[in-house]
């Protein structure tokens, strides 16, 4: 029930090689199966969120800025790095944080009384709020991102980014606190899915971590602040 598994707080270590560093999935490779296969997760979290956390240092290291304590203090000057380090610091933070919203089937759970209220409060049904955050995910033209956020003033919204841009990025055009993120890029769900993306979509909700959901909806507005 910490909410340091749900809420990443990456800090930098500066004045190593690495300024940033990969964790380990929080669970085995295997744990989502079968919604999400051993081979995808291998390759996603050991190749592909490797390559941005390479790329990130890489891209820092070459710059002549001073680098912010953390990962969210990055995104929330992004517009003032160039884009490597954009495209990079949201690859490192957007993959952290689909990790952590996601858990073996058998443990995805129901989201807590606020967040459920809070749900059908912007979406009429909990239904209809899974099929608007789809419809996000599915529309999103080419490799992006569908999240649902809470906004400044409390209230939930589905949206979708580009590429690896975040809603905690100042140059964003639709901010919030992250609450659940589905990765859209074709290498989240290409081996299993092929080119079927509203599949992989609807079978994403079977391991969607409902109580660390909840528990970025309960912290998000001090997390906000935090920003
Ligand atoms: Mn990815």
């Amino acid at each position: 029930m910490t909410q340091v598994q749900t809420q990443p707080q990456i800090k930098s270590n500066a004045g190593s090689k690495d300024i940033f560093t990969l964790a380990p999935l929080p669970y085995d490779y295997a744990a989502l199966e079968p919604v999400i296969d051993t081979e995808t997760m291998k390759f996603h979290h050991d190749k592909h969120h490797q390559a941005y956390v390479t790329k990130l240092n890489e891209a820092l290291l070459a710059s002549e800025r001073a680098v912010p304590d953390t990962l969210e203090a990055l995104l929330s000057e992004i517009s003032k790095w160039p884009d490597a380090v954009r495209n990079n610091a949201g690859g490192h933070w957007n993959h952290t944080f689909f990790w952590s919203v996601l858990t073996a089937p058998q443990k995805s759970g129901k989201p807590s009384p606020a967040l459920g209220a809070a749900i059908d409060k912007a979406y009429g049904s909990f239904a209809k709020f899974t099929e608007a955050f789809q419809k996000k995910g599915e529309t999103q033209f080419g490799s992006g991102w569908a999240w649902l956020v809470k906004t400044a003033d409390g209230s939930l919204e589905v949206l979708s980014t580009p590429n690896q841009d975040s809603p905690l990025m100042d140059s964003a055009e639709q901010s919030g606190t992250p609450l659940l993120a589905a990765d859209v890029w074709e290498h989240a769900y290409y081996l299993k899915y092929q080119n079927k993306r509203p599949d992989y979509l609807k079978a994403f909700w079977n391991v969607v971590n409902w109580e660390a959901v909840s528990l970025n909806f309960e912290g998000a507005s001090n997390a906000l602040k935090r920003h």
